[in-house]
């Protein structure tokens, strides 16, 4: 049966619908940033860029880098973002859009999240950089989908135990990043860990501001929080999303974490555009090299 309309949506001009993107548009190797601004920042490396468009929060410009054809797409802010990002550029690769059935082979994406982050440990300070080992999901968006082949339930238990975890909010999910990718952004400069995932920027990361939040020990329980050598290493907005969603399609994913500030001891980055730039030009590299 063919996707109907109503459930794959197409642009008049046979785009996909929030993306504005037709499949000739993506390379195979993504890279996602937050910020539409930061699209630039990456693209300024590139020999050439053969592509651009923008709807909403989602630029998109492709173009060849050291000979390697690479998109950069900015998600904006979230996993809800998350999920019109990785279900409409899997469509774009593993869905026949003239006939509306999914492909008889199915294609592989490598996505390399390029975002900053909070530190939730002394020892991980601002300006450094950190690769997510793990993500672990506190915001619910994939608890639409079937997770039970992407659920580490030993961990997610041992979380909801020791945090006291409240049930009036979305189980916690821990979901392992691409392996091959890790090896390829393996690093003496880059730390490793599980990284948080929070469905908002403030109560949900424990920030008080006016309101009070559901617990507000939350924090210092997720830095105490250790299952077996894991440790929570940092807070953000997107990775357990990605990591979850190329899961359960079949794509490669690994989120690299520029520190910006850190929740332990209270600081922020005197120069966080830099620590991007920084990130940015060792991610090219690497994929040029590597991948
Ligand atoms: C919040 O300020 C935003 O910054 C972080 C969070 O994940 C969230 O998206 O990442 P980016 O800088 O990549 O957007």
């Amino acid at each position: 049966m063919p996707i109907k309309e109503s459930e794959l949506i197409l642009n008049p001009d046979g785009s996909i619908y929030h993306l504005n993107l037709k499949p000739e548009n993506i390379a195979n190797t993504i890279i996602f940033v937050g910020d539409p601004d930061r699209v630039e920042r990456v693209t300024s490396h590139f020999d050439s860029i053969d592509f651009e468009t923008q709807k909403r929060e989602f630029k998109t410009q492709t173009g060849v880098f050291r000979g390697k054809r690479i998109s950069v797409i900015s998600t904006g802010i979230g996993p809800d973002n998350i999920d019109i990002v990785l279900n409409e550029l899997d469509a774009l690769v593993n869905i026949d859009f003239n006939t509306r059935q999914i492909k008889k082979e199915l294609n592989s994406l490598n996505i390399v999240r390029i975002g900053t982050s909070g530190s939730l440990q002394k020892a991980i300070p601002v300006d450094s950089y950190l690769a997510s080992r793990y993500a672990l999901d506190l915001n619910g968006m994939l608890q639409s989908y079937q997770i039970d082949a992407i659920s580490n339930p030993d961990i997610e238990q041992t979380f909801i135990e020791q945090t006291q975890w409240s049930l009036n909010k979305a189980r916690p999910l821990v979901i392992s990043g691409s392996e091959k990718l890790f090896q390829v952004f393996a690093d003496s400069n880059l730390s490793s860990g599980l990284t948080a995932t929070a469905g908002g920027f403030y109560g949900p990361q424990g920030r008080v501001l006016r309101l009070k939040p559901q617990d507000k020990e939350l924090n210092k329980k997720m830095d105490a929080f250790q299952h077996e050598n894991i440790k929570i290493t940092n807070l953000e907005m997107e990775t357990s999303a990605i990591y979850g969603l190329s899961g359960l399609l079949g794509h490669e994913a690994i989120s690299l974490n520029a520190i910006i500030a850190n929740r332990a001891v209270g600081t922020f980055s005197k120069n966080p555009l830099k620590v991007v730039d920084n990130l940015i030009t060792f991610a090219l590299d690497r994929i040029a090299e590597k991948l």
